[in-house]
């Protein structure tokens, strides 16, 4: 019994030093594999893919330049460089604007030619001027379903139009799952939602995918008013319907969406969300900015009627409660399931599983 308590005792004061030892070993093997792991990197010359929403985010809080790769080993030297060179904001009017443009749909339009042809827009649809830090960051915003040829013109003219008016912006595609009735302003809460998961957007454009703007003074950004942008539609004459229209293109900051609680989740099937928004922009004591009818003259696709997207019977009735529904029904009561996410060269597409009606 006695000897065994000295042995014990002895054991005890040796334990430091062994363990000592042990730790050593192990700090020894996992420098040596720490070192052998970044010399693969370096001379494989692989990019740190999760450096690239860090670099997108705070290239637009500093105003850098965006020209840097991010291969090991060349990072450091040029964040360094970058940083010296903070850029000036760009002019209030971009100087690269054209004015009125010829818009048809009569042409043919491939995916891979726009991509050629806007070789500064990267992957998601994403850009940003080089040379100035553009005002605001815009969420480009298109609820979608089966309208694929619609999509191709408007890549086809937006992208140019778009990076002529210097701004620094991403295109959402949010495509409604399945073939149950369609939900526009449900889709567009989406947009917001989940472009936000990307980047820090300061201003939203929501936009019909079959709507093309004839003149690129009528700038895709948000202003100090809700912004209708398709203010003068060539099938309606180049008019409104009637003043409080506010279908087709719109814009609104951050501050102007939530001041609305978003759009509302329950309309299904077509019309009268729109003239909800409008609602819930009055009832907030803010009003409809437009370009003038010139400026904002844009055309439309003409299509067939779209499947499941039939006109909503209750749409006067959920219009006729706006101001009692709006403050539970928008962005703080949205709920859906993301499908899928696919970045593609020109474009975010998002398909997402909005729900049922309620029956
Ligand atoms: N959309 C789709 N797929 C659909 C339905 C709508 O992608 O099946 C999107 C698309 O972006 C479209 C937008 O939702 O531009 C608005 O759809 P809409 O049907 O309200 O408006 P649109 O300009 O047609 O396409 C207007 C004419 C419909 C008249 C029918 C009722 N009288
Ligand atoms: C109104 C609809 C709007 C629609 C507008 C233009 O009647 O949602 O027509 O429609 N409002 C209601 O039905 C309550 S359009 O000519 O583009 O088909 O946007």
């Amino acid at each position: 019994m006695k000897e065994s308590l000295i042995s014990v005792s002895k054991v005890t004061v040796a334990l430091p030093g062994a363990s000592l030892q042990r730790a050593c070993k192990f700090l020894v093997v996992f420098c040596a594999l720490h070192l052998s792991v970044v010399l693969i990197y370096y001379l494989s010359g692989a990019n740190f893919d999760i450096l690239q929403y860090f670099r997108r985010n705070q290239q637009s809080q500093l105003g850098y330049a965006q020209n840097y790769t991010i291969s090991n080993g060349k990072l450091t030297a040029e964040i360094s460089t970058i940083a010296k060179e903070e850029l000036k904001n760009c002019p209030k009017t971009s100087p690269l604007l054209l004015g009125p443009q010829n818009i048809v749909f009569s042409i043919h339009v491939d995916l891979e030619d726009i991509r050629k042809t806007n070789p500064d827009v990267t992957e998601g649809g994403c850009y940003r001027p080089k040379n100035c830090k553009a005002l605001q960051k815009v969420a480009i915003i298109i609820p979608f379903r089966n309208r694929d040829d619609h999509l191709k013109y408007w890549l086809h003219y937006m992208h140019p139009i778009l990076q002529r008016q210097q701004l620094d912006y991403g295109v959402y595609v949010i495509n409604q799952d399945g073939e149950k009735t369609f939900n526009r302003a449900k889709l567009l809460n989406i947009g917001y939602v989940e472009s936000l998961k990307e980047y820090a957007y300061d201003c939203f454009v929501f936009s019909d995918v079959d709507l093309i703007p004839m003149d690129d003074r009528n700038t895709y950004t948000c202003f100090s008013q809700p912004r209708h942008l398709s203010a003068a539609m060539d099938k309606f004459g180049f008019g409104l319907p009637y003043n409080q229209y506010f279908g087709g293109v719109s814009a609104l900051s951050m501050k102007q969406f939530l001041k609305i609680n978003g759009f509302p989740n329950n309309y299904w099937g077509w019309g009268g969300e729109d003239d909800d928004i409008y609602n819930r922009i009055a009832s907030r004591d803010m009003y409809i900015s437009r370009p003038d009818t010139l400026t904002g003259r844009c055309r439309m696709i003409r299509h067939n009627k779209d499947n499941k997207n039939d006109p909503n019977p209750q749409r006067f009735d959920l219009l006729a409660h706006t101001r009692q529904t709006m403050n539970s029904d928008g962005i703080n009561s949205l709920s859906y399931k993301v499908v899928s996410t696919k970045k593609f060269p020109l474009y975010t597409y998002i398909t997402v599983d909005i729900g049922l009606p309620p029956s």
